[in-house]
């Protein structure tokens, strides 16, 4: 599953690889992808192993403010 996470906070390509790395290091994403411009997150997903508070959860813990 696919899916577009708006993401507030994310200014340089340090934050772009920390959000990155800390959604992939999720059991369950296979992918993720950031567009600073856009300040969203692209997330490759199987949503029988990983929903999406717990990812939420993970960028909120890494500094950063989820909007939906
Ligand atoms: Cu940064």
């Amino acid at each position: 599953m696919e899916r577009v996470i708006n993401v507030e906070g994310m200014t340089c390509i340090h934050c772009k690889m920390t959000v990155e790395k800390a959604l992939k290091n999720i059991n369950g994403v296979s992918n993720a992808n950031v567009n600073l411009d856009k300040n969203q997150v692209v997330v490759i997903y199987n949503e029988a192993e990983v929903n999406f508070e717990q990812m939420k959860e993970t960028i909120i813990n890494k500094g950063y403010n989820v909007i939906d």
